[in-house]
Order: structure tokens, then sequence, then C-alpha cells
């Protein structure tokens, strides 16, 4: 099926093109041997057979025009005549693909720093030929931005994810392992080829069960996984439960300071290094939402990190320590205790402390994965920790993939954010991918958004997301439209209605979604628990800590300097300006910053409550017409994929409809104020 594979189609070529690229496929030549560049001869065999016919695959240099596969410093690239000292500088991912002439013959190089480079080049050669281009003066270098780019995984070992909503877990099933090779193979395909290196396979949120992962029962079936994943280039992780000395390890306390702790972590990773010689590392989420941590022993942060990492040091091994930590029972009077204010609260004051295999984990927001957000003020703020951000290619809380909602664009304001941290230009960009505080360790994460549907994503359409943020981790200056074109032809062929259609769809979905659900940056009034559609005060008198505090006059949380949470005052002047005066806050983020009457008249000329009515009408409208324009592709696409997005269009009507309604009368009736078109009635 289509939809399995996602965007690795190889569907057979039309002739013309057809002709173009045959004179270089029928011809295979691997110069260097490694499970990573055998995973590279697979896949372009694969994909040039289906595409074209089978090529001839040959281990030395022939003198016909042909694709030559190496690693930079094999000495046989001196007889072609490449110049490969531009990789001397570059990141061990980095690649090159060139046309040239051998022996009077046309050839393309693919060369890789590494094998991986191999391999990231051959799923690169086959993405031009899926997108159809020219071949003939290919002269590309592929370094990549970011250095580790990972996903997260929250499946559980029951089979069920954590926000999943694609089916259940390729990996696990009624707390046993499911050992489909097959699928997890195919799964890697997936990864490698949009240049994912870092996979953790477990919910950061460790119950009992998963916590035995890193027992010498389970430690075989991790190895098996991480043994798939290595050969396309992928390290593997394990999200560790912080008291595994208590519940696994018979110990009474999981002080990180306490010598048998310590020791038992010792002997614990010298165990899962002999079954896994390049295993990753740990994910931890530790005093968050009732998981355990240093805290209780009266302890930092860098003290229960760096126990963790001071075991893992001997072996190259990561420790991935989470930002999420805030109290989840607060006190919702207490006006001071904003939840935004959490990560940077406790982290920046430990800025320093950490080993250098210690990496915090920063979601790009405060809050928790909003369809609006600031960014996080951390960002900038560490200076001598290494860090990566933390994005969620999983739809949590926008739309759970029934509901379109392409987040590239998002992602990409997110990397094009100025911090001022050293003046104009220090983009979140430039500092998570370590130049601008020259970290050892930096990148980007993200929840994934796959489980064992046939599409893997639930919606199809949602597979973008997945494509969409590993090609942007990996060039962070590409467009939206960039990587939304090339999903929609290398997913779908290229059909110029279907191309122009869809691409449209998706560039325009966050701003759609955004329309009918929570306005103007306040986020949450979403379903507690489940977090899909519409509860306007769900949260708003929990202990969660997420409030928009409206009533009778106004609506929006107060988070400046003079009157507020002082929230603000975390950014860098320049940002605490723009946030804290309303005068200039932008009108998407007003009600995370401030409280306004609902008369207050936006930047937009409009009334927060004109707004609030306008965006909601036109919400269900953009909806309705985005499945207007799906239903006109009917004759071009698989059934199976033209049904699976209509029946999610449909439900997305209903969600757009519901939230529509509950948000213009829960806000009509506050403010008593009509809307200018009477669209309303009490
Ligand atoms: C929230 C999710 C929750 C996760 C948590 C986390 O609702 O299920 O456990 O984030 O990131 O978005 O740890």
């Amino acid at each position: 099926e289509a939809a399995y594979h996602c965007w690795l189609q190889y569907n057979k070529l039309d002739s013309s093109i057809e002709e173009h690229y045959q004179t270089y496929c029928e011809t295979l030549v691997f110069l260097d041997h490694s499970q990573i560049i055998q995973a590279a001869k697979e896949e372009l065999v694969q994909g040039i057979t289906s595409m074209i016919h089978p090529p001839s695959v040959h281990a030395v240099p022939l003198e016909k025009p042909s694709i030559v596969l190496a690693t930079y410093e094999n000495n046989q690239l001196k007889d072609y005549g490449i110049n490969t000292t531009v990789l001397d500088h570059l990141q061990e991912d980095s690649y090159l693909i060139q046309t040239i002439t051998y022996k009077n013959h046309h050839t393309i190089a693919i060369i890789g720093k590494q094998d991986k480079g191999v391999l990231y080049g051959a799923f690169h050669l086959l993405r031009l030929m899926q997108m159809r281009e020219n071949l003939n003066e290919l002269a590309i270098i592929e370094n990549p931005s970011n250095q580790i780019r990972m996903i997260n995984h929250w499946d559980n070992m029951d089979g069920s994810i954590e926000r999943g909503y694609s089916g259940d877990s390729i990996f696990y099933k009624d707390y046993e392992f499911i050992h489909d090779i097959k699928r997890i193979k195919d799964y890697a395909r997936l990864l490698s080829s949009i240049g994912i290196n870092s996979l953790s396979i477990n919910n950061v949120n460790v119950h009992k069960v998963e916590t035995n992962l890193i027992t010498k029962e389970m430690l075989p079936s991790v190895a098996e996984i991480a043994d798939i994943m290595r050969c396309y280039g992928i390290t593997t992780y394990l999200s560790v439960n912080y008291a595994s000395t208590i519940e696994i390890g018979n110990l009474p306390t999981a002080d990180p300071l306490d010598k048998d702790v310590q020791q038992w972590w010792i002997e614990k990773t010298k165990e899962i290094y002999q079954h896994i010689p390049d295993f990753g590392g740990f994910i931890v989420k530790a005093d968050s939402e009732h998981r355990p941590g240093p805290f209780t022993y009266n302890r930092t942060h860098a003290d229960g990190a760096n126990m963790l990492a001071k075991a893992l040091e001997p072996f190259g091994g990561l420790v991935f320590w989470r930002c999420f930590v805030y109290n989840c029972l607060q006190d919702w009077r207490d006006r001071k205790t904003d939840r935004a204010r959490a990560a940077y609260d406790h982290f920046k004051p430990l800025d320093g402390e950490f080993m250098d295999n210690v990496i915090l984990q920063i979601k790009n927001g405060p809050m928790d994965f909003q369809v609006r957000e600031p960014v996080s003020p951390l960002f900038g703020a560490l200076q001598n920790t290494n860090h990566v951000l933390e994005f969620q290619v999983a739809q949590e809380y926008t739309g759970q993939q029934k509901d379109l909602c392409f987040l590239v664009p998002q992602w990409k304001e997110v990397l094009d954010f100025d911090t001022h941290a050293k003046g104009e230009g220090t983009t979140i960009k430039s500092i998570v991918d370590g130049s601008q505080f020259d970290l050892t360790y930096s990148g980007i994460t993200a929840v994934s958004n796959i489980g064992n549907d046939m599409n893997w994503t639930g919606n199809t359409l949602a597979q973008a997301n997945f494509f969409g943020y590993g090609r942007l981790i990996w060039n962070t200056d590409l467009t939206s439209e960039e990587i939304a074109n090339e999903w929609v032809r290398i997913t779908f062929g290229h059909d110029d209605e279907v191309v122009s259609t869809i691409t449209k769809m998706l560039l325009h979905s966050w701003e759609i979604y955004e329309n009918y659900t929570a306005p103007l940056g306040v986020g949450w009034m979403i379903n507690p628990g489940h977090h899909y559609g519409p509860n306007i005060e769900g949260y708003e008198y929990s202990l969660w800590g997420t409030y928009h505090f409206s009533d009778c006059f106004g609506t929006g949380v107060n988070r400046t300097i003079k009157d507020g949470t002082g929230y603000t005052s975390q950014y860098y002047p320049e940002n605490t300006s723009l946030y804290d005066s309303i005068e200039t806050c932008p009108d998407n983020l007003l009600l995370f910053f401030h409280h306004v009457p609902y008369r207050h008249q936006l930047k937009s000329g409009k009334t927060v409550i004109q707004h609030i009515y306008d965006t909601h009408f036109l919400g269900v409208e953009q909806v309705q017409d985005m499945i207007q324009k799906w239903k006109q592709l009917e004759q071009n696409i698989d059934s199976y994929r033209y049904k699976n997005v209509l029946d999610r269009f449909n439900m997305q009507l209903e969600n757009a409809i519901e939230w529509r309604d509950c948000i213009n009368t829960y806000f009509f009736r506050h403010s008593g104020i009509q809307d200018e078109h009477s669209r309303l009635i009490y």
C-alpha cells in the first residue's frame, strides 16, 4: 500500500525521465563496506529497481557510467579526480554528491565523510529522482545544521502510546517486545531517509514495567532494536526511571549523593553496554508530574543528572535531562506561581553545574506544546550547559492527527526567533545548533507521531510532520514551502492540482487550527486529560497552572513585571520590553502576556472580542473549504489515502464547529458584547 511507504514511494518513472536516469543507474559501485553502507546498497537497489530496473552492483571502479559510493578517505577516489577536502571541516554526517566524468563516462559520486554520509547521500539521490531532478550537473555539499537529530517515543510496554494517535506501539504489546523486525527496519529506513540519528524507544513516564527495560531479561530485546537501528546510523536510547535503585535495585534510596546509588548505576550502565556497545544513554523526566527525582532528597537536578552522567561517561553515553519541571499541584490562587516561569526558575541557576555529557532538554515553549506559545526563555539564558530543543511531532494539542495541522511553520518561527542573548541575531537555531555558545552536544529532539496504523501516522497527511521535522532539523534554512512541496511530490506524485492543493492546505493548516481553538496565545481551553476538543474552563480551577482568567470584564494572563507574574523578565531586555508592553506585544500572543478588556483594540484594528468571533467563524469555513478541495482530488489519489484523509477532515469539521460554538458562546455570555455581524443569539 502506498500509505505504508510514506515518502519512500519509488514509483515507476515515465519513459522520458527514465532514459535520462538510466545511464547512471545501470551500475552501482560501492568502494567501501560496512553495515551502514550495506543499508545504502539495499535502499538504492530497491529504489532503482522499482523506479527503473535492477542495477548491477560492483565493488571496484568500472569503465562505464555508474553511481559510485565511498567514504571520503578512500584512496580510490583520487582516480576519480574528486577533491574531498571540503569535508575536512564538516560534521561527521556530511556528504557530497557530484556528477563527474570518469574515464570519459558520466558518473555520479556519493561521498560521505563517514558511512552514515554515504547512506544519507543515497537517500538524497533517490529523493532527487523522485523529484524528477536533472542529475547531469550535481554539485551538492550537505552538512547537517544540527548534530543531534532525535526522536523520542512515548511508547509503553502494554502497547499503548502516551499521546499516540496512530494506533499502538510498533515495539511492544501486552508487556512483551513484538520483535516485528520488518516493520522496525522500515521505520529505520524512514528515519534515516530524513537524517534522524538518535531514537529513544520508551515513554518518558517510566512506569513499573518499563523500569525493567534495563534488566538482563529485557536488554537482549532492546539490543535487537538497537542492532537494526545501528545499520541505519541511528543510536538507541532508553528513558529510565530516576528511582530505579529503589524499584529494581533493592536499595532504600535514590539519593544521587549516596555511594550505593552511584555504584548501582555504574554497574547497571556497564551491564547495558555489554548488550549494546554503542548505547546512546538515558532520557530522564524527574520531579515532574509525579515522577520521582532528586528533590525528594533535597538535591539539585545537577546532582541527579551528574550521578547518571558519571556512570555513562566511560562509554561516551549521554544523559538527556528534561527541563519540563513544574509543580503540577500548585495553588491556583497564588498568581505568582506561574507555570510558565518554572523551567527557567529551576534550571537557569544551575547553568554550568552539569557534566559535559548531560544535555538539558527544553520544550519549545514555556508551557506545553500549545498551538501558540512564546519561545522558552531558557534558550539564550543557558550558556554553559549543553542543551537540545524539544518539539512535539505528535499533535497532542493540535488536533491529534484527526485535524490537519502542519507544524513546520510553527517550528520555523521558533527556530528563527531572536533571543538577543548575544545581541541581535542570536536566533534559537543558532543556539541549538551549538554555535553561539560553543556547546559540545546540541541539536533537536521531538516526540514521535507514529504508531502501528498501516499509514504510521493516523491521518496520512500527518506523515508530513514526521518528514518535515527531519528535513527541517537537518537544514534549518529550508522554508516551509520547500518542505511541504517536496513532501507532497514524493508522497503523492507530480499532478499539478494535487501538488498545489495539498501544499496550500498544509501551509495554511496551522493558522486554520489556531483560528477555531484557543485565541491570541492564551492556550489550553482544551478537554482535560485527553486534550482533544474544547472545554473552556476545563483547567481553569485545577492545580495544573494553566489559566485564562476570563470574567465579565476581560480575559488573558498578566505576566508583566509591574503587576503580573513577572514572567516577561526572564527574556533578554529587547524581548522583555516587547512582551511587557501592551503597546508592542504581538497580537497573536496578547492573551499569553496580558489581561485585557474585551473591547481592547488589537493592532489589526479589531477588538479582542470581535477577533475571537471572526476567527472562529472563519476557522470553520476554512475547514469546509479544505474538504471541498480535497474532494476534487478524488480521481487523482488512491482510494485508501483519499478516504483516510476525508474521514479525518470530517472529524475535524465536527471538532471545529464544536470549538467555534463553545468559544463564541462562552465569550458572548461573559462579555455581553454582540458580534458586529449579529451571528450570535442568547
Ligand atoms: C505533556 C503530556 C504528558 C507528558 C508530558 C511530558 O500531556 O502526557 O507526559 O507532556 O512532556 O504534554 O512529560
